[in-house]
């Protein structure tokens, strides 16, 4: 039986893995972090009591700052692939908090190869890094393959910048199998709620559902080249069968604006939507309600999103699109699920979510539905 071992197991990327491996007939190993309180919701479904007999999914408690921790794992779990999906993944996030951003994402991914190395594992243990489309970030070409030029524009795509590159140095230095997945935005009902399709399927769903009167957002014009997590994380296992390590640019080659996204996501909560004014002016109206079931709390002429430069970034990447022809032509890796699709599933859930909370609310519970 393959072992597997994955940092970030608890995320969005890291639960579709897990489910997939397990599928596959692995035994899965995660790394989550201790908190406060219970934060294993994604992964709960496959859960394992250390308890039962043939336990195949086992978490360990540890962090990517923790070089002793992260040796122990290893050494204790020998594993024949590990996959470094852990990360401060927020791009935002990484302006309020660039030094803890760059020793996760940066340090971490360099603790775990040595820690690898250290333990004579180089020759056993494949490595997959999750490099991201964020690299690009000013592009300086279009459509962005394995080839075009970095220019990252924030301290999360500094940090990946250096993870990226450590990991193509210990493949050559050490003839490790280390490979680099450069994954474009993909997302899920599991995405985190502060990604904007995430926020704004929430939003819609709230909204229609009378919790909340109104959603926030920055840039609308930025574009991006939005895919299906549960399409990429076949592909991070694909790039870690192969005969040799390689370097994979994973994208669906078409973008949409998160104007586009509203509008698409409105529609699959029974809204139509208009925009008006531009800049920091520019508001989101109701023009029809279509499905009164699902939007009872709407009516036309209602001003559902408005923009707040709270949401606007030091540096901006305004656009992103991907060209996976070296996937699809070396693995024959092509995603299955549409933006499309993807957002119908995710508008689907969150409703399903703000309809409990709208019940709960009637009677009297309090319900949390920032939507920050
Ligand atoms: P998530 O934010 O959903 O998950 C990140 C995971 O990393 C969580 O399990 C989180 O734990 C864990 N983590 C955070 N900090 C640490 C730490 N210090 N030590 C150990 N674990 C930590 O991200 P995604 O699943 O969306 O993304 C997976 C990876 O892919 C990330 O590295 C991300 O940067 C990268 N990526 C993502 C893309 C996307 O569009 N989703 C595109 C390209 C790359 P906790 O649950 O406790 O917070
Ligand atoms: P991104 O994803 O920065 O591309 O990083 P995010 O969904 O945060 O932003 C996408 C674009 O939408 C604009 N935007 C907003 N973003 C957020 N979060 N909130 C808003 O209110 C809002 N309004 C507009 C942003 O400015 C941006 O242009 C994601 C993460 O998963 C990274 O870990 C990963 O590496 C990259 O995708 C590829």
């Amino acid at each position: 039986m393959k072992k597997a071992l994955i940092t970030g197991v608890t995320g969005q990327d890291g639960s579709y893995l897990a489910e997939f491996l397990l599928e596959k007939g692995y035994e899965v190993h995660g790394i989550k972090r201790r908190a406060s309180s219970f934060n294993t919701d994604r992964v709960d479904h496959i859960y394992q009591s250390p308890h039962a007999e043939q336990q195949r999914f086992k978490l360990h408690y540890g962090d990517l700052t923790d070089t002793s921790n992260l040796t122990r794992i290893l050494h204790e779990v020998q594993p024949d692939e590990v996959y470094n999906l852990g990360a401060q993944s927020h791009v935002a996030v990484s302006f309020e908090s660039p030094e803890y951003t760059a020793d996760v994402d940066g340090m971490g991914t360099l603790r775990l190869l040595e820690a690898i190395r250290f333990l004579g594992l180089e020759k056993k243990t494949r490595f997959y890094q999750a490099s991201t489309s964020e690299l690009f970030g000013l592009v300086q070409e279009i459509p962005q393959k394995e080839t075009t030029p970095f220019y990252p524009r924030s301290p999360y795509a500094c940090a990946k910048m250096y993870a990226y590159w450590i990991t193509i140095n210990y493949r050559e230095s050490y003839g490790m199998y280390a490979c680099n997945g450069i994954l474009f935005n993909h997302e899920s009902p599991r995405r985190g709620e502060t990604f904007v399709t995430r926020k704004i399927t929430r939003g819609m769903a709230n909204i229609a559902q009378g919790l909340e009167p109104c959603l926030y957002l920055g840039n609308m014009d930025a574009l991006r080249d939005w895919g299906h997590a549960k399409d990429y994380v076949r592909m991070q296992w694909m790039m870690l069968q192969q005969d040799s390590a390689e370097d994979f640019v994973i994208a669906t080659g078409k973008q949409i604006s998160v104007r586009e996204f509203v509008q698409m996501s409105a529609h699959y909560a029974g809204m139509e939507v208009g925009f008006s004014g531009a800049g920091l002016g520019e508001i989101a109206t109701v023009t029809a309600v279509t499905d009164e079931a699902k939007a009872p709390a709407v009516k036309a002429g209602d001003v559902i999103v408005r923009v707040d430069p709270r949401y606007f970034r030091p540096a901006e990447v305004e656009t992103l699109l991907g060209d996976p022809a070296k996937a699809k032509d070396r693995l024959g890796w092509q995603p299955e699920i549409t933006v499309q699709e993807m957002c119908e599933e995710m508008i689907a859930s969150d409703l399903g979510i703000a309809r409990r909370h709208a019940l709960l609310k009637q009677h009297g519970h309090t319900v949390s539905v920032a939507l920050e």
